[in-house]
Parts: structure tokens; C-alpha cells; sequence
């Protein structure tokens, strides 16, 4: 008998909501729990895409707003082999930012509609659980600066939060909204509970397609 999937898990924020942080916990206590698990991120910098929009992010080259956007969606396409073949095996994938970073950010951008920036990720593989990191910016300044990365400046971030909004209220992805300013491990509980319990439900189902 073929094992039983993965699950395609993904957290989702503002910066310094703690992505970084609860995916590194959620990894490995997965792993502790004898549950295979692997942390993936977008963009992932190490393919030849990938370098090109990391030259862009540090503010190194210049890319046209939409060819960048699609660069960013071609980061996600080339992998999605990669990660069909690790859930099959029964991996579960835990992915700091998705599609929802994609279009957030580049309709943040004057001139893009939310509904174009969500059009070249149509099809990708559906997560079995979106967590949404929530914190406030008076919060999120407490826990430092903003980097020197392009989008890293409060403007910014505030009509990001505002787009990831507009994507929440979107019923045919399973959202989940946590609470990212408790303590490192209270949020590392809630992430826990609720991946278990997506882990158990996507076991039996197959993986779907986002946004179709
Ligand atoms: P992100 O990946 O969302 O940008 P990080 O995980 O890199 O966020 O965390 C940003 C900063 O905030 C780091 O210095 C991290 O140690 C700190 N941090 C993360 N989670 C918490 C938390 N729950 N409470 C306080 N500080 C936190
Ligand atoms: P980090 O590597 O620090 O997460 O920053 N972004 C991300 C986009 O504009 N489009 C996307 O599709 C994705 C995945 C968010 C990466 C920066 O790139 C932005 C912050």
C-alpha cells in the first residue's frame, strides 16, 4: 500500500511576525515526534531564479515590477516537483511564505490588482493549512529595525497586511489566524496543535490545486 501523504503546511506574515522562528520549532518537533518533516522557503535563493530575485530583494539590480512578480511565481513552479515527490513520500513540508507573500506584496504595488497577482500561481499545490502569523506594527517594531531589504519599510508592510486581508477572507483556502505576539513557545504551541491536526486530515485526502 502507496503511504499516506504529507501535508503541505505554510506560515505566512508581516515581517518579523516569527516566521523563521516557528518553522525551525515546527520542523523539528515534528522530527522529534517521528513524523517526517522538511522546511522549505520562498523565495528559495539558491536556483538561478532564485538569484535573481535575491540580487533584486538586496537592492542590486533593478527587475520590471511584473517580470519580478513572475520570477517570484517561477521560484514556486520550479519546486513544486521537488515537493510533490517529498509529500508522496509522506514528508511533510513546512514553507516559510507561499503564494500568499506573491500576490500580497506586488498588489501592494500601485497599478496591480490582487486578482493579476494571484493568476500565475493558479494551480500550484494546495497547502493543507495556511497560518497567518498576526502582529501588529507597533509590536513588530519592538522586535527590531527593519532590515535594509527592498519592501522592508513600514508604508510598505502596512498595505501588505492590508492585501494578506483581502486573501484571508478566501474560503477555499483553509486559513489560520495566530496570535505571533505571545512568547516564542506559546506560539510554538498553537502552531503545533493545528499542524497535527492538518497532518491528520490531508493523510486521507488528496493534495489539491490553489486558487482553481
Ligand atoms: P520573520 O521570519 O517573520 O521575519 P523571525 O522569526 O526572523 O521573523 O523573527 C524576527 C525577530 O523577532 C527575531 O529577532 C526573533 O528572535 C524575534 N521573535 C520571534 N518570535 C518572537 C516572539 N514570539 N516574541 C518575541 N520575539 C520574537
Ligand atoms: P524573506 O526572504 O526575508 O522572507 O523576504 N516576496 C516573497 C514577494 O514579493 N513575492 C513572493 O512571492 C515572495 C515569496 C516578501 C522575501 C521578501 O520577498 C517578498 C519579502
Amino acid at each position: 500500500m502507496a503511504c499516506q501523504r504529507g501535508a503541505l503546511i505554510v506560515l505566512e506574515g508581516v515581517d518579523r511576525a516569527g516566521k523563521t522562528t516557528q518553522c525551525k520549532m515546527l520542523v523539528q518537533a515534528l522530527q522529534k515526534s517521528g513524523r517526517p518533516a522538511e522546511a522549505m522557503r520562498f523565495p528559495d535563493r539558491t536556483t538561478t531564479i532564485g538569484r535573481l530575485i535575491s540580487a533584486y530583494l538586496e537592492k542590486k539590480s533593478e527587475l520590471e515590477d511584473h517580470t519580478v512578480h513572475l520570477l517570484f511565481s517561477a521560484n514556486r513552479w520550479e519546486l513544486v516537483p521537488t515537493m510533490k515527490k517529498k509529500l508522496e513520500q509522506g514528508i511533510t513540508l513546512v514553507v516559510d511564505r507561499y503564494a500568499f507573500s506573491g500576490a500580497a506584496f506586488t498588489s501592494a504595488k500601485p497599478g496591480f490588482s490582487l486578482e493579476w497577482c494571484m493568476k500565475p500561481d493558479v494551480g500550484l499545490p494546495k497547502p493543507d493549512l495556511v497560518m497567518f502569523l498576526q502582529l501588529s506594527p507597533a509590536e513588530a517594531a519592538l522586535r527590531g529595525q527593519f532590515g535594509v531589504e527592498r519592501y522592508e519599510t513600514r508604508v510598505f508592510q502596512n498595505a501588505v497586511q492590508q492585501k494578506f486581508e483581502l486573501l484571508m477572507k478566501d474560503s477555499s483556502v483553509k486559513w489560520q489566524v495566530i496570535d505571533a505576539s505571545k512568547s516564542v513557545e506559546e506560539v510554538h504551541r498553537d502552531i503545533t496543535g493545528h499542524s497535527l491536526n492538518a497532518i491528520n486530515i490531508a493523510e486521507d485526502i488528496p493534495l489539491g490545486q490553489l486558487w482553481t
